[in-house]
């Protein structure tokens, strides 16, 4: 991954799909990535796309997790696909980084944007970062890899995971303000002044000190929202299928 390359546009950002495989929301969500085959756009998912994926093996994996790894594989070769992992993904870069044109575990910089999941700017988040920093390495790759039961574990794992939702975070003051902090951070440690993420599945955009720009793009799974960077670098949010209409416009 090159920290520097120049981001084009327009980019689809698509964060928090949860897709449950061999679910209705499966096939609603190969659609749009068929409408989105179907335009010049580049796309960028924000992560927790599958709803827990550990790709230490085929034990782990359903056919939605294969066949989203072919759709990328196939379609980089046309526009850049590029994806941060979530906090319900593991080792996907580990073992997958081939499948896109940048794949992270923790950030992605391009333009003076910092792209990331988000789970990090969340308050009171301190167990899932340490649990974060415990598994998501190459020991816990390889624990993953034999561990006997492993799939009844990530069963635990994934209950334990989506327990609890997330409130609105626009209404809270003080995770929204701790997120701000975190952001501001990020912006200087980057040396950026736009930072993009997910994870809080509800659209949040504020302009911060010294301008700068922290933006939240809504869960697809809410309401299949996507988020629209056009090449003004203005970001707009909207239902995909508004998305589609409007490139069948356009073509
Ligand atoms: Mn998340």
């Amino acid at each position: 991954m090159t920290m520097t390359e120049k981001l084009p546009a327009p980019l689809v950002l698509i964060a928090d799909s949860h897709v449950q495989p061999a679910t209705e929301r499966e096939d609603e969500f190969f659609q749009m990535l068929d409408c989105i085959s179907s335009t010049d756009c580049d796309v960028f998912f924000l992560g927790d796309n599958l709803d827990l994926w550990i790709a230490s093996g085929d034990r782990y994996e359903a056919d939605a997790h294969r066949r989203f790894l072919a759709w990328c594989e196939h379609e980089k070769a046309r526009r850049r696909v590029l994806m941060v992992e979530g906090n319900h993904e593991f080792y996907l870069k580990r073992h997958h980084d081939g499948c896109f044109t940048a794949c992270s575990e923790t950030f992605y910089k391009s333009d003076g944007i910092l792209f990331l999941h988000g789970d990090v700017a969340q308050k009171r988040f301190g167990f899932h970062r340490c649990f974060r920093a415990f598994a998501k390495n190459a020991f816990g790759d390889w624990v993953m890899g034999w561990l006997p039961f492993g799939p009844a574990f990530a069963g635990i794992m994934k209950r334990f995971l989506s327990s609890g939702g997330l409130p609105n975070f626009e209404k809270l003051k003080k995770p929204l303000r701790y997120a701000e902090w975190r952001v501001a951070g990020f912006c200087r440690k980057f040396g950026v002044s736009h930072v993009i993420m997910g994870h809080f599945h509800h659209p949040v955009h504020r302009e911060l000190d010294d301008g700068r720009i922290m933006d939240i793009i809504p869960a697809w799974k809410t309401a299949g929202n996507i988020g629209l960077l056009t090449v003004d670098g203005k970001l707009e949010i909207l239902p995909w299928k508004d998305f589609r209409a409007k490139m069948e416009r356009k073509g």
